[in-house]
């Protein structure tokens, strides 16, 4: 049998964190859930318990003090991490440079930017020691490419995509794997979030498409995490058969 591997997941109550928690929950991991929202974290980790060790961490990955007490929280049975998903974060608003919002530009790098960073320099230091351990980070399409109104948003991707090469080079010595996820057009919160709970407007993108799901990005987590010792998968970009780019988008087949 594998050995059971601890999984950290950040902003797990919902989209694709969510659905990498239930997949994984079915395979040999044991789960950190972590995420602003107390009920939903608890109702995922009351879910997921009936089929793996779940422990919650309720923390806002904005708040540098609440990341580290969060992580310093963390029982000594639960304090070995061997696997990172780095997937809190999102986009607000689609402004033009001009006219954007700053608050908007803030959340984004402060989640984004700061809050993986946060995490990261939580967790990183144990795997480096323990010459063991895997990376993951949901970046984005955006992170590739940039498009109109994506400026604030596209920057904070293009970081994830910088900041997986360099963790990937700083790690190397220590054998940790680095593993960057950028999806395109995926159906979750995300659209709602960025156009500020306007349901029309969010669901403009999938419009026309068959858009990409939660689980379609945690079946490739599964896979990234269950390759042999010797290989990391580096980099996945993953778009919805309709998508060719971030703004190649085939809305008449479907
Ligand atoms: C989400 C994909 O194309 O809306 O990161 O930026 S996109």
């Amino acid at each position: 049998m594998a050995t059971q591997r601890t999984v950290l997941i950040t902003g797990a109550t919902a989209g694709i964190g969510e659905a990498i928690a239930r997949l994984l929950a079915g395979h040999p991991f044991r789960l950190i859930l972590c995420g602003r929202r107390a009920d939903r974290l608890k109702q995922l980790a009351d879910e997921l318990s009936a089929r793996t060790e779940v422990h919650t961490l309720r923390f806002d990955i904005t708040r540098r003090q609440e990341v580290a007490a969060a992580l310093d929280s963390l029982p000594p049975e639960w304090k070995r991490i061997d696997v990172l998903v780095n997937n809190a974060g999102g986009a607000h608003g689609l402004d033009p440079i001009q006219s954007g919002n700053v608050d908007d530009w803030e959340a984004m790098i402060d989640a984004n930017v700061k809050g993986l960073l946060y995490v990261s320099r939580g967790i990183l230091p144990g795997m480096a020691d323990r010459k063991s351990g895997h990376v993951i980070n949901i970046g984005s399409i955006a992170g590739r490419e940039v498009y109109a109104g994506g400026n604030v948003y596209c920057a904070s991707k293009f970081a994830v995509d910088a900041l997986s090469r360099g963790m990937r080079i700083d790690l190397n010595s220590a054998g940790v794997k680095v593993t960057q996820i950028s999806p395109g057009l995926v159906e979750t919160e995300f659209s709602l979030v960025r156009f500020k709970g306007d349901t029309s407007r969010a669901a403009t993108p999938y419009q026309g498409i068959t858009p990409l799901v939660g689980k379609d990005i945690a079946d490739l987590v599964l896979f990234v995490l269950t390759r042999p010792d010797h290989v990391v998968v580096a980099d996945l970009v993953v778009f919805p058969t309709a998508q060719a780019s971030a703004t190649v988008v085939n809305r008449a087949n479907r």
